[in-house]
């Protein structure tokens, strides 16, 4: 009697415990089912490249320059209308330009970075080094002639910007503008000559106390005039190619060919202010400064 007793309870161990495994094993599958598509899903989203590595943002949107310690902002590659059909007779044709991408110093060359380059190379100081109007350190540089503002850059590891460049980074990603930031300019966008709102500077300002363009370059519009590294051409824009337009030879001869001036400076009236005037000079004056540009690898 014991032991059929033993063999019931035996039999209805087993039967439950086939119950259970008959229960259990479809939950064990469900869970190291979904465990290995978890697994994949972690795998699969480590190889498929995010944002981030996308080619459209393999370059950093600023740098710092190793040698003046200037930040640089990335301006991408594209196409835009360079010139006016509204300014003077020099910005026309409007033609079509194309260009790589390169880095731009946010900021114009400041006295602090220039003395920099004369301690380091032993290059004459600027005129105006003396002049408290004009040598705050945080102030653009001025009075430097487009033979310092090269040497500046080739020292620095940079180079003066082509004025299709320039023009182009001036627009800020803008369409058809007349300014870097629209249409209108006034004494809260830019220090140009006499003073108002923001600008309090009968001279020039230290950098960056406007507000930016749409690709975060300051002062692109008045404070300092910017050196550009092409000659003066007035035709240039009717044979000017569509890829990288550039003019002008690399080393300035003795007999020097005028030089390209951009933006405006603060002794200036909004019309030089405009992303599309030409502007040229043999020598320098103490609205004339610069900022550099540098080529991506
Ligand atoms: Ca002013
Ligand atoms: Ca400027
Ligand atoms: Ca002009």
């Amino acid at each position: 009697m014991g032991s059929r007793i033993t063999r019931i309870s035996r039999r209805t161990r087993l039967f439950r415990q086939k119950r259970l495994n008959a229960q259990t094993t479809p939950l064990l599958r469900k869970v190291i089912l979904k465990i290995f598509i978890c697994l994949v899903c972690v795998s699969l989203s480590a190889c498929v490249p995010s944002d981030e590595d996308s080619p459209a943002t393999e370059h950093a949107a600023e740098t710092i320059s190793e040698i003046d310690g200037a930040t640089m902002v990335l301006i991408p590659a594209g196409t835009f209308q360079m010139g006016s059909t509204t300014g003077d007779s020099d910005e026309q044709p409007v033609h079509t330009v194309t260009l790589n991408a390169f880095y731009m110093d946010k900021y114009e060359v400041t006295n602090a970075r220039y003395q920099k380059f004369v301690e380091s190379t032993g290059y004459p100081q600027p005129p105006l080094s003396h002049n408290p109007r004009f040598n705050a350190p945080d102030a653009p540089v001025v009075r430097v002639n487009w033979r310092d503002a090269a040497a500046y850059a080739a020292w620095a590891n940079k180079r003066l910007p082509t004025e299709a460049e320039w023009e182009y980074a001036a627009r800020g990603n803008l369409t058809g503008k007349l300014y870097p930031n629209g249409d209108i300019i006034t004494h809260t966008d830019a220090n140009f000559g006499g003073t108002g709102e923001t600008d309090q500077w009968k001279w020039t300002a230290p950098v960056g106390s406007f507000p930016p363009n749409g690709y975060n370059l300051y002062d692109i519009a008045g404070n300092a005039w910017e050196w550009c590294f092409d000659e003066y051409n007035g035709e240039f824009y009717s044979i000017s190619p569509e890829n990288s337009p550039r003019f002008g030879r690399e080393v300035a001869p003795e007999n020097e060919n005028f030089r390209i001036l951009r933006g405006g400076g603060w002794g200036g009236s909004p019309e030089d202010l405009r992303v599309a005037d030409r502007w040229y000079h043999l020598s320098s004056g103490s609205t004339i400064g610069f900022r550099c540009v540098q080529d991506i690898p």
